[in-house]
């Protein structure tokens, strides 16, 4: 299986977290792909390889053994998780896993307006629009004080809630260090503390993209 990946994406440090803690690294090739910053706007060039594993040409993009092209996150853990890693990440069904989507999805609204944010700044000054930038930084606060509660509630495992979270507080630190999360999330920075010193988190702290 082959996973197309970049250093800095939250999104897909949520798939290689996945792919350590369930033991699949033997499994899936991560192969590495180049993101010119003018990403943000523009279509840029890639490798045939990479727009043959998915149209929408965003990362993470899984090609499966059997050809299957999973183009999302979210799809791609799921598969993991399902298919290859026997539910170990977020149970099949029941009230914990409905807890842990709650977590998830709030976290993907935060990811997302990090991500739209990086965008936005990547444009040329003059049209940038500040308004939308801090539009998504209130959202991205707000989904930091939202998810503080959650970090009580996390046990001293692993599983796809806390990798999401942490591979959004991960970025936070990597792109916006002034914004101050921790203010707004001090049970959750207190976890985030504890989680990052897993294998998984060391292995994939986010670095800049290759150009
Ligand atoms: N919902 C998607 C989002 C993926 C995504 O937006 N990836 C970004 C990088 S962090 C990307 O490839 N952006 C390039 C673009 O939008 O052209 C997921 O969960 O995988």
């Amino acid at each position: 299986m082959r996973l197309f990946t970049t250093p800095a994406s939250p999104w897909v440090r949520k798939c290689v977290v996945s792919i350590i803690e369930l033991g699949l690294q033997n499994r899936i090739e991560l192969i590495p792909t180049r993101w010119p910053h003018s990403w943000a706007t523009k279509t840029v060039e890639f490798d045939p390889a990479f727009l043959d594993a998915t149209p929408v040409a965003r990362i993470p993009a899984l090609v499966t053994d059997q050809g299957l092209r999973l183009t999302d996150s979210g799809v791609i853990c799921d598969y993991l998780n399902a298919e290859l890693g026997g539910y170990k990440l977020l149970p099949a069904a029941g009230a914990v896993r409905w807890q842990m989507l709650s977590v998830i999805s709030i976290t993907n609204g935060l990811i997302e307006a990090q991500i739209s944010r990086r965008a936005e700044l990547l444009r040329n000054v003059s049209e940038r629009s500040n308004d939308f930038i801090e539009k998504m930084r209130q959202r991205e606060h707000r989904c930091f004080a939202a998810l503080d509660p959650a970090a009580v509630e996390f046990g001293s495992g692993v599983d796809l809630a806390q990798i999401a979270v942490a591979a959004a507080c991960g970025y936070a630190d990597f792109r916006y260090p002034d914004d101050d999360w921790r203010s707004a999330s001090p049970k959750l920075a207190r976890w985030f503390e504890r989680f990052s010193e897993r294998p998984s988190m060391r292995a994939t702290i986010p670095v800049e993209t290759p150009q």
